[in-house]
């Protein structure tokens, strides 16, 4: 430990996860390693290639395309829920994602990336995760988990974020930007945690293999989601406790004041 002198106020930390929500909190961002092993990875990848490949031919490619959809894969634990148990609902992410969030947070949104060599993708444009939102908050609303899926890399197109912008209300400079924008760095199979205010895009891939990534966005259930799960779901796990909680069963919509009352009742 370096010294100090003059430090009467220290944070001081006693396990690794410590420090991931100290950076978390103060950069906006920190990398969690070894959330996936190898042969998950393996199954990821082949999963989620598969997940885009059916949903570029039901919606149609060219179609995404026009709405700058390509590569994105929507909600893919709808389609196999190898993406929610082993992705969005990971135990190891969940217990760190309670120490953000508090013990009640619900699935805001599931997207895949693909980032394919030497192609534009829709991320790689500047953006922060809840979009048109200009405030700062003293504790976090939203929170994002992007699993590496692959290694990201400065050459494959790794994310870039400009630390500490999660604590700006207006977005910096285009100059600000280009001056302090950092690359993540990850190994495949950890997961980048960042704070969904946090300014970033994907990066321009120049390699020659894919970058996959799986973001994940975690948030207070007064906030609504993306896709509406339950539906999207039909009813799927909502008998599980965790579950029904997590995928946002429990804090829908009530469709009238009776409803609303009606499932007071039930609690
Ligand atoms: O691909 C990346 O590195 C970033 C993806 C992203 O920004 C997103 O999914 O919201
Ligand atoms: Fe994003």
């Amino acid at each position: 430990m370096e010294s100090s002198y003059g430090v009467t106020l220290q944070q001081t930390n006693t396990t690794a996860t410590d420090l991931y929500l100290e950076e978390l909190r103060i950069k906006g961002f920190t990398i969690v390693p070894g959330i996936l092993d190898e042969s998950l990875l393996q199954i990821a990848r082949e999963k989620l290639d598969d997940v885009y490949a059916m949903q570029a031919s039901a919606f149609g490619a060219e179609r995404l395309a026009a709405i700058h959809e390509k590569d994105l894969v929507r909600i893919p634990l709808k389609y196999d829920d190898f993406f929610l148990h082993q992705v969005a609902a990971n135990e190891q992410l969940i217990a760190i994602i309670k120490l953000v969030l508090g013990e009640y947070f619900i699935l805001h949104l599931q997207n895949g990336i693909i980032n394919r060599p030497n192609e534009a993708h829709h991320q790689g444009s500047w953006h922060r995760d809840l979009p048109y939102q200009n405030f700062t908050i003293s504790h976090p609303l939203a929170v994002g988990a992007l699993f590496c899926i692959d290694d990201f890399t400065t050459d494959n197109g790794c994310t870039q974020v400009v630390p500490f912008t999660h604590k700006c209300e207006t977005i910096p400079s285009k100059e600000y930007i280009m001056a302090n924008k950092l690359p993540v760095e990850a190994s495949a199979g950890s997961v980048i945690l960042f704070d969904s205010m946090l300014f970033h895009q994907a990066g321009y891939n120049s390699s020659s293999g894919i970058r996959r990534g799986i973001n994940n966005v975690y948030v207070a259930p007064i906030l609504k989601q993306q896709i509406d799960i339950p539906k999207a779901l039909n009813g799927k796990y909502a008998d599980d406790a965790f579950l029904s909680k997590f995928l946002g069963y429990d804090s829908a919509v009530a469709e009238s004041d009776v409803a609303w009352r009606e499932r007071r009742v039930k609690k």
